[in-house]
């Protein structure tokens, strides 16, 4: 009976959680699309607003995978060839925040330019 309950107040703590998750969606305008094209990022450069949290929609166009990584913005994740990440970053204090690609690093440079 008690292990039930508790179930039960873990439940109605997941379902808080997703409604609360619900209730803020990220906004379409809060998603920034970077390509990775022939091992390139485009655009090199993207603008998001500072001190506010953004999701960068990485999609990679190649065939082959790629790691996108930032020591600036604390983020190293694998997308796979044709296929897309999300990644979360922020709230960024007003500044530049270069990107790479470590698999293609030699042309595979961006920056994250948060004003
Ligand atoms: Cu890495």
């Amino acid at each position: 009976m008690r292990r039930v309950s508790l179930l039960s107040a873990a439940c109605a703590i997941a379902l808080s959680g997703a409604a609360f998750l619900q209730a803020a969606p990220v906004r379409a305008d809060d998603v920034i699309t970077i390509v990775i094209k022939d091992h390139k990022f485009e655009p090199a450069e993207v603008k998001v607003p500072a001190n506010k949290r953004v999701t960068l929609l990485v999609d990679n166009q190649d065939a082959t995978s790629e790691e996108f990584e930032s020591g600036e913005m604390k983020v190293e994740k694998i997308v796979g060839g044709r296929k897309q990440i999300k990644v979360m970053v922020g709230p960024l204090k007003p500044g530049r925040y270069p990107f790479f690609g470590e698999f293609h690093e030699a042309t595979a440079q961006g920056a994250v330019i948060a004003e």
